[in-house]
C-alpha cells in the first residue's frame, strides 16, 4: 500500500477525509480480498501451521449466507494442550526479554496493521458487515491501541520502581511481572480492535498468549496472527486457535495450565467464565462484558444534535456494538420533536451491502440474530408502540444475507426491553418527567458501560456525571451519544455487569492488569 493511503487517518469520528481517494483504495483492497475468497487456513500453535482432523469451520459472509469466505481449523482439546504446553515454554524467554525489545516488537506490529489497514478493514467489511468507516476505524483503533499499551510501558519504565529503605543496609524494589499465560477470547463485532487490544496488553506485559477468535470472524484474527508474526514476536509467544465454542472454549478457559483470561462477549459467557476460572486459587478475569447504553434528552437539550448522535449510536454496527445506544429517555416536553427528527434521520439511512461506499446500514452477523431481532419486535407489539422499522428485509439482493430494518419502538418504563442486551438494530425509547427519573431508570440495568447525555444546563451536567452508573460517559456527543471511545482518550471501563476489574481497556491502568507485583529487598551488611 502507498504511504499516502497509509497516511490518511480515519477514526470512528473523521470528518475531513479525501473521500474519493480513501473509497478507490478501498475497492481495491476488496479486489485482492475477493481473489483469496474460499482459501483454508491453518492454526497456529508454537509457530507452526495446524490442521484438524474434525470436518472445518465454513466462515461465511453475512451479506451473502452463499459465500464461503474461507475453511478454518476445528481446534480439539489435543490442540489446546498443545497450545498451552507451547505458551508456558515460549513465556519463559519472552518475559526475560528486556521491555524495550517487546515494545519494539509490538510497535512494529502497530505498523504492519497501518501498512494493511486497507485490507484489514475490508476484511472486517466481508465477514462482519462492517461499513467501510466504521471498518476502518476498527483498524486504525488497533494499531492506536498496541502504540497507546506501549507507551504505558514506556511511561512506567518497564513497570520497576525504587521504594522506601527500612534501614540503611536494604535496597527496596517494586517489580510489576507478566502472570504468564493469558487466553484472550473476543467477539465478532470489533474482531481486530478488542482482539489486538486485548493481546497487545498482554504480550507487552511479557504473558504469552493463545488466542482465539470468535467463531464468526476467524479470518480477521488470522490477519493478527500474521501481523504478530511478522513483527517478531517469537513462536509460541501468540498461538492461534479457531474452533467452535462449545468445542474448545471452556477446555481453553479453565485449563489448569493457565494463568489468566482476558475475554469480551456476553456478560452470560463472561461471568462463566469468572466462577469457573478461579478453583486452585484466584486468577485474573479481564472483562468487557454487555451493554444497555441510555442516552438521555433533557428539555434543554439542542434535538438536532440529541437525534443525529442517537442516530449514530444506535445504527453503527447495526447495533451491534457493547457501547452501542439501545435505549432513549427523553423529557415528554421535547419527546415528540426528538422521535420526529429521530425517524426522519434513520429513514435517511442506506441499507446495503456494506462493501458499497455509499452503504451505513448493513446486515447483522447471523441468523440467530435475525430471530432474536424478530423476537424483540413481537415483545414490543405486545407491550408498546412500534414508531419505525420491526421487519426482515428481503428486497433484491438483500434476501441472501441477514438484513433487518433499523427499528425505533415506544415502551413504557416497566418494559424489560429498557433492560435486556439484545446486540440488534432495536431502539427503545421511553418518556420521562425529569432528569433525575431518567437517571434512575438507566441506572436499573444491570449493566453499566456507556451513557450519553444532552442537555444546556450545567446542572444537569453535573448531576449526570455524579449520579449514571456508567464507566464511558458522554455529553452531548454529535458523533454519537454513546459511541466512539478512542485507546489514550476514553478509557472504557465497564461498571457492574459490563466489566470486572475496575479499570478498562483504551485507558492509563490496562497493561498493569496483565502483571502481578513482586517486592525485591536486597540486604547487604558491612
Ligand atoms: C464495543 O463497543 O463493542 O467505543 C467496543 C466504541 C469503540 C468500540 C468498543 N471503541 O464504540
Amino acid at each position: 500500500m502507498s504511504t499516502e493511503a497509509e497516511n490518511m487517518k480515519v477514526t470512528y469520528t473523521s470528518t475531513n477525509v479525501d473521500m474519493s481517494r480513501f473509497h478507490a483504495w478501498f475497492d481495491e483492497a476488496l479486489r485482492t480480498l475477493r481473489a483469496q475468497q474460499g482459501a483454508t487456513y491453518p492454526a497456529y500453535i508454537d509457530g507452526v501451521e495446524v490442521r484438524s482432523e474434525q470436518a472445518p469451520i465454513e466462515d461465511r459472509s453475512p451479506i451473502d449466507a452463499e459465500v464461503v469466505l474461507g475453511h478454518f481449523q476445528a481446534c480439539t482439546k489435543a490442540h489446546v494442550d498443545q497450545a498451552v504446553a507451547a505458551a508456558r515454554r515460549a513465556q519463559k524467554s519472552w518475559r526475560k526479554l528486556a521491555w524495550q525489545e517487546r515494545v519494539a516488537i509490538m510497535r512494529r506490529a502497530a505498523g504492519l496493521i497501518r501498512k494493511q489497514k486497507f485490507e484489514i478493514a475490508g476484511v472486517m467489511c466481508l465477514e462482519v458487515g462492517k461499513n467501510r468507516l466504521e471498518a476502518m476505524g476498527d483498524a486504525e483503533e488497533s494499531a492506536d491501541l498496541i502504540d497507546y499499551y506501549c507507551d504505558q510501558v514506556e511511561q512506567a519504565d518497564g513497570f520497576v520502581r525504587s521504594m522506601k529503605k527500612m534501614t540503611t543496609i536494604e535496597t527496596n524494589t517494586d517489580v510489576l511481572r507478566p502472570f504468564g499465560v493469558f487466553v484472550c477470547i473476543s467477539p465478532f463485532n470489533f474482531p481486530m480492535a478488542l482482539s489486538t487490544g486485548m493481546s497487545s496488553a498482554a504480550l507487552v506485559a511479557g504473558n504469552a498468549v493463545i488466542f482465539k477468535p470468535a467463531s464468526t470472524t476467524p479470518w480477521t484474527g488470522y490477519r493478527l496472527y500474521k501481523i504478530y508474526e511478522e513483527a517478531g514476536v517469537p513462536a509460541g509467544v501468540f498461538n492461534f486457535i479457531t474452533g467452535r465454542g462449545c468445542d474448545v472454549g471452556d477446555t481453553l478457559t479453565f485449563h489448569e495450565g493457565v494463568d489468566g483470561v482476558v475475554f469480551t462477549g456476553s456478560k452470560d459467557v463472561g461471568m462463566r467464565i469468572f466462577h469457573g476460572l478461579s478453583e486452585r486459587w484466584a486468577k485474573p478475569c479481564l472483562m468487557e462484558l454487555g451493554g444497555k447504553n441510555p442516552a438521555i434528552v433533557t428539555a434543554s437539550a439542542d434535538l438536532d444534535k440529541a437525534s443525529d448522535g442517537v442516530m449514530k449510536s444506535a445504527w453503527g454496527l447495526q447495533n451491534q456494538k457493547c457501547s452501542a445506544c439501545s435505549r432513549v429517555y427523553v423529557h415528554k416536553a421535547v419527546a415528540a420533536d426528538f422521535i420526529e427528527r429521530l425517524i426522519a434521520k434513520t429513514k435517511a439511512i442506506s441499507i446495503g451491502d456494506p462493501c458499497d461506499a455509499d452503504v451505513y446500514f448493513g446486515p447483522v452477523i447471523n441468523e440467530a440474530a435475525v430471530k432474536t431481532y424478530l423476537r424483540v419486535v413481537d415483545q414490543a407489539k405486545a407491550e408498546g408502540e412500534i414508531l419505525y422499522g420491526g421487519h426482515r428485509l428481503t428486497e433484491g439482493a438483500l434476501a441472501k444475507g441477514h438484513y433487518v430494518a433499523p427499528a425505533i419502538v415506544r415502551v413504557s418504563k416497566e418494559s424489560t426491553l429498557l433492560r435486556e442486551e439484545f446486540f440488534v438494530p432495536f431502539l427503545a425509547v421511553c418518556e420521562v418527567d425529569s432528569l433525575e427519573e431518567a437517571i434512575e431508570e438507566s441506572n436499573k440495568a444491570e449493566y453499566g458501560l456507556t451513557a450519553g447525555l444532552y442537555s444546556g444546563d450545567e446542572a444537569e451536567i453535573e448531576l449526570f456525571f455524579d449520579e449514571i452508573e456508567s464507566g464511558v460517559t458522554y455529553i452531548n456527543k454529535r458523533s454519537g451519544a454513546t459511541t466512539g471511545a478512542w485507546p489514550g482518550a476514553q478509557p472504557f471501563c465497564g461498571w457492574k455487569g459490563s466489566g470486572g476489574s475496575g479499570k478498562g481497556g483504551c485507558g492509563p491502568y490496562y497493561v498493569a492488569q496483565f502483571m502481578r507485583e513482586q517486592s525485591r529487598s536486597v540486604v547487604v551488611e558491612k
